[in-house]
């Protein structure tokens, strides 16, 4: 049978509708240093940094993920997310994704929001169960972010204080410990994580764990605010809902 990524290539070439994938690849930038607040711009440049040459798949990836330092490069690159966008899968996909591919010779890792973690942390518990190696990063941003902007869309659409916008939507103050939620699951875990030297570390030792066939977790605290601003299209988005 002939080689399925080889042949999407050619289709591809043929059909002239992807041209961006190609150029992507060719012209990849830097990675930027890091710039005193954690972002997933520097989880991404010490995660690839951490891996080294082994081929990674992503099971799931975190909104604001800076995919142009890290094209993907291959069909097993990025899985996809669930299609339907429901807050609670990535645990859960992260999981059974690394379950498939247990003994191929990618390294499975889950970059998923906080929000998504703590409405399917019992996923955890299958992975320490059946011994699933998987590494969990979570993008914690103490808040269903994503939500925050739409609120500030419909608040900004019928004349209300934008700045309540995080009311029902932050998961702070306390901020849930989710490494220790992970450990009482039987999930290995560090965090928070709140330092770029702590994020080197946790990735260092979640990949040693990976490798070594089990689960890790790491609790990285992100900037909320990183390469996530109200758009136009989001805006519009709100509106529509509140019609
Ligand atoms: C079951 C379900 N409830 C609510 C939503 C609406 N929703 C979409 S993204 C999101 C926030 C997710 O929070 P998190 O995983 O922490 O990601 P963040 O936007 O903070 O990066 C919410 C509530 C949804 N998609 N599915
Ligand atoms: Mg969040």
């Amino acid at each position: 049978m002939a080689d399925p990524d080889e042949t999407v290539r050619e289709l591809i070439g043929e059909l002239g509708i992807h041209p961006k994938l190609s150029e992507n690849l060719e012209s990849v930038p830097e990675f930027p240093e890091f710039g005193g607040h954690l972002n997933l711009v520097d989880v991404a440049r010490e995660l690839l940094t951490a891996v080294g040459s082994q081929k990674v798949s992503f099971a799931s990836l975190a909104r604001a993920w800076p995919t142009k330092y890290w094209p993907f490069s291959d069909s097993l690159s990025y899985l996809g997310k669930d299609g339907g966008g429901g807050v609670g899968s990535g645990p859960g996909l992260c999981v059974g994704a690394a379950l498939k591919l247990k003994d191929s010779d990618r390294l499975v890792v889950g970059v998923i929001g906080d929000g998504d973690c703590m409405m399917g942390v019992n996923a955890f518990w299958t992975a320490a169960r059946y011994t699933i190696p998987v590494l969990i990063i979570v993008a914690n941003n103490r808040s269903y972010y994503n939500d925050e902007l739409h609120q500030e869309g419909v608040a900004i659409h019928r004349g209300r204080d934008p700045g309540n916008r995080w009311v029902g939507q932050t998961i702070d103050n306390p901020a849930p410990n989710i490494s220790q939620i992970a450990d009482g699951l039987g999930v290995k875990a560090a965090g928070p994580i709140d330092s770029i030297k702590e994020l080197e570390a946790a990735l260092a030792r979640g990949i040693e764990v990976v490798r070594g066939g089990k689960p890790f977790l790491v609790d990285v605290h992100i900037d909320p605010g990183y390469g996530r601003e109200l758009t136009e299209s989001s805006a519009e988005r709100s509106f529509g809902k509140t019609k």
